[in-house]
């Protein structure tokens, strides 16, 4: 399948998989983060996550060639995954996301930042990330994003944007027929993460609600005090120009929220029946 043109924006920041660059050594990284993250993802990872990182042959002992792994996704969605030096402006990833082309980082964290780095690498971005690129309504919704972050006027609109990017494709939860799953890639490439999000009884699990999401601030230095909850892929938010207005008329002048904050509008999730209830708590 022809690979589409590099936007020209993103031009200087897309090389070609350096592959010659990894050594054994990284090779085993990514193998140890691999197994330790698919033993503790078995039974708290959404099914499309497995189904994706199979279909994807994104494998267990080798960091993937993006090339290879990209046939199967853009047979599947029209996505590809293109090898970035690490995190690029803000214009150049929301133009690649628009072309359906999903910016990874190439590189591999040392052996001595196993559990925590700061930028994101190739076993966030690709471990993390790609496997949902196989599903058509998770696809369309990062393509939307990206064209939605191309239209932002000012930095209000991106940071809602940011907000929304947040709380689903970084730590979104999906309540599946099985209970309760994760989704977000921050959680699923962080081991700490994965059974915090899902088990610890500190966060708030809100069901999503983009103007309620776009008006809340984030934690980039600690695991999250809320994470929402979709009820399906499908159940992801429109990001047209014309849904984006509504929602943000509907949350014109309001305050922002805290990342801990609930309003008495939040369905928080009980732990124990997976229902949810109104929040007691006002703001
Ligand atoms: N660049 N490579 C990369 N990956 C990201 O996730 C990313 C980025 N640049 C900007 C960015 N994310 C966010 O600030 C936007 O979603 C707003
Ligand atoms: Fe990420």
């Amino acid at each position: 399948m022809p690979m589409p043109a590099i936007p020209a924006i993103a031009r200087p920041y897309v090389l070609d998989q350096p592959r010659a660059r990894y050594s054994e050594s990284d090779h085993h990284t990514w193998a140890r983060l691999y197994r330790r993250q698919s033993d503790l993802l078995a039974g708290r990872i959404c099914q499309p996550f497995l189904d994706g990182l199979e279909a994807a042959c994104i494998g267990a002992d080798a960091i993937p060639d993006f090339s290879a792994m990209s046939e199967p996704i853009a047979a599947a969605t029209g996505w590809r995954v293109v090898a970035v030096p690490g995190l690029v402006p803000d214009d150049v990833f929301f133009a690649l996301l628009a072309e359906r082309l999903f910016p990874a980082g190439w590189w591999i964290r040392q052996p001595d930042q196993f559990d925590y780095i700061e930028e994101p690498d190739v076993f966030h971005d690709v471990f993390g990330h790609v496997p949902l690129l196989m599903n058509p309504a998770y696809a369309g919704f990062i393509q939307a994003y990206g064209e939605a972050g191309l239209r932002a006027r000012d930095a209000a609109e991106l940071k809602q944007l940011a907000r929304l990017y947040w709380y689903t494709v970084e730590f979104g939860l999906i309540r599946a027929a099985e209970g309760l799953r994760i989704f977000g890639a921050g959680i699923a490439s962080s081991p700490g993460e994965t059974i915090f999000a899902l088990e610890s009884p500190s966060p708030h699990r809100v069901a999503l609600d983009a103007p309620r999401v776009m008006r809340t601030d984030y934690r980039i230095d600690d695991y999250q005090e809320t994470y929402f909850v979709i009820d399906g892929f499908e159940a992801l938010p429109p990001l047209d120009a014309a849904a984006l207005d509504g929602f943000r008329r509907s949350i014109d002048g309001l305050t922002a929220l805290g990342p801990g904050a609930l309003v008495s509008s939040d369905m928080v999730l009980s732990q124990g029946d997976g229902g949810y209830h109104k929040a007691r708590r006002a703001a």
